[in-house]
């Protein structure tokens, strides 16, 4: 046992040559030819060899680091005299080919990670080389370097992909049948992508009389969006029941003044102008995470989604500039989109510029459910149906309308608390309005 020294041999005619894996980690055992890190080149990809077997003490290089010939790479604790270095083995080899080469290469055997019994003692030192160890260092997918380089240029995990080569060796075809299966599964949109594994198909029809019909050309656009915010929103959603019994008076003392102007008044009006006064105080609510996921884009508009229920699925037009606009304002336009969306008449321009959505059952009935972010926005808002409810006010039980409230939002940019603080100003601004003159 000596501990020896790694050095870059001589790998043809290259000078700082990029490190591009590292493939073991102190504490790894290597057999003499074991790969020990990945170089890359501007024409080839080479894995560099131990020319001893033995315990790697120290890693010399990073990714990224170059090297050259006589570089340092890494100490090793070498069992025996390296018969012949690898630098003189490398000489005979042709300078331009390296990677070449090492494909021409038979299969390795596969190495057992652990040491021959011989060498190893009877109970495994506390650093002994295990598979994980192995694993982990990224040495246990078994590809030649041209296929390394393919996987990698494509973003695939080599640890993912089952190889049908001699000796379970990766090979070209089994990297691209494994993106041809991601791919597939993303492009079903029901079933499966991005890894996620697909619902089983059944036969339906075995258990009695099925009828297959088509979704609607919304009802497929709408899917794919919800799947794909849904997948990529890590969703809170948090509950409250609001007072909204002096709402309800004064909508009703304003009712005769909207029905002689035609105008259908119901609460999610003032839902609306609550929610822009509220968003002010929350921008980080009226806000999208850039694509990058680095920033805030906060928006100094206020547009809200409203989610319309039409005969062909769900659409949801915008109402622009809600803080900038009273409630007849407001119920107008929303008898108008919400007319034109079950038309069929909304343009690209009603659907596009919202800020945060709103999505309201109440006429409908049910007490909560779990609204699914409106992404790139970060909130939603759901609304049940409100109700009389006995509550105690201190001394007595008395009768309060309450309307149940459903706040789902983007958790990498809303903390819980934020979220709640949210939930509690916006209930007190509906269960007393006089909070918007603030
Ligand atoms: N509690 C109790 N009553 C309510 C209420 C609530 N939260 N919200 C509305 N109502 C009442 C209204 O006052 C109205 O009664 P009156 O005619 O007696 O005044 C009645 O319910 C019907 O209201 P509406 O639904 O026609 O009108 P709206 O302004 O509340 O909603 C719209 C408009 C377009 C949002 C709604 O028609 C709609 O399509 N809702 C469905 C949205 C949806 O599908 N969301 C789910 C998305 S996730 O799958």
């Amino acid at each position: 046992m000596a501990t020896k020294s790694i050095t870059l041999p001589d790998i043809g005619n290259y000078d700082n040559t990029p490190v591009i894996e590292v493939l073991v980690s102190p504490g790894d055992r290597v057999e003499k030819e074991d790969s020990l890190i990945t170089l890359e080149s501007d024409k080839a990809t080479m894995e560099i060899p131990s020319p001893y077997t033995g315990e790697i003490k120290k890693v010399l290089v990073k990714v990224d680091d170059t090297l050259n010939q006589g570089d340092l790479i890494a100490e090793i604790e070498a069992e025996e005299e390296a018969e012949a270095p690898a630098e003189e083995k490398s000489e005979e080899q042709p300078a331009e080919a390296p990677a070449e080469k090492a494909e021409e290469k038979p299969a390795e055997p596969e190495k057992p990670a652990a040491a021959p019994e011989k060498t190893e003692p009877a109970a495994p030192a506390a650093n002994a080389p295990t598979p994980v160890n192995r694993q982990s260092a990224g040495a246990k997918s078994h590809a030649s370097p041209s296929v390394r380089l393919f996987a990698r240029k494509l973003g695939v995990d080599l640890g993912n992909v089952t190889g049908t080569g001699p000796k379970g060796r990766i090979l070209q075809e089994d990297v691209e049948g494994a993106i041809k299966k991601v791919m597939e599964g993303a492009g079903k949109g029901a079933a499966g992508g991005a890894g996620i594994p697909p619902l089983p198909e059944i036969d339906f029809s075995q258990f009695g009389e099925i009828e297959e019909k088509p979704l609607s050309r919304i009802k497929k656009l709408s899917g794919k969006h919800l799947s794909t915010a849904w997948l990529n929103i890590p969703h809170v959603t948090q509950f409250d029941e609001t007072d909204i019994t002096e709402l309800e008076a004064f909508r009703k003392s304003l009712k005769p003044r909207a029905e002689k102007s035609g105008i259908k008044m119901t609460p999610l009006v003032f839902i609306l102008k609550a929610l822009a006064h509220v968003l002010r105080e929350f921008p980080n609510m009226n806000a999208s995470l850039a694509p990058d996921g680095e920033n805030l884009i906060v928006k100094k508009y206020i547009n809200l989604g409203v989610a319309v229920d039409t005969p062909n699925g769900l659409v949801v037009p915008v109402v622009r500039d809600v803080d900038q606009k009273g409630v007849f304002e407001l119920s107008e336009e929303l008898m108008d989109i919400s007319a034109r969306a079950r038309d069929g008449k909304l343009t690209g321009a009603d659907l596009s510029g919202g800020t945060f959505s709103v999505s309201s059952l109440g006429g409908i009935g049910g007490t909560q459910f779990t609204p699914i972010v409106n992404g790139p926005e970060v909130g939603i808002l759901g609304v049940s149906k409100a109700s009389m409810q006995p509550v105690w006010n201190g001394s007595e039980f008395v009768p309060r309308l309450m309307l149940p409230l459903a706040l789902s939002y983007d958790h990498r940019v809303i903390d819980g608390a934020e979220g709640a603080r949210f939930m509690t100003t916006l209930s007190r601004t509906l269960t007393d309005l006089r909070e918007l003159m603030l």
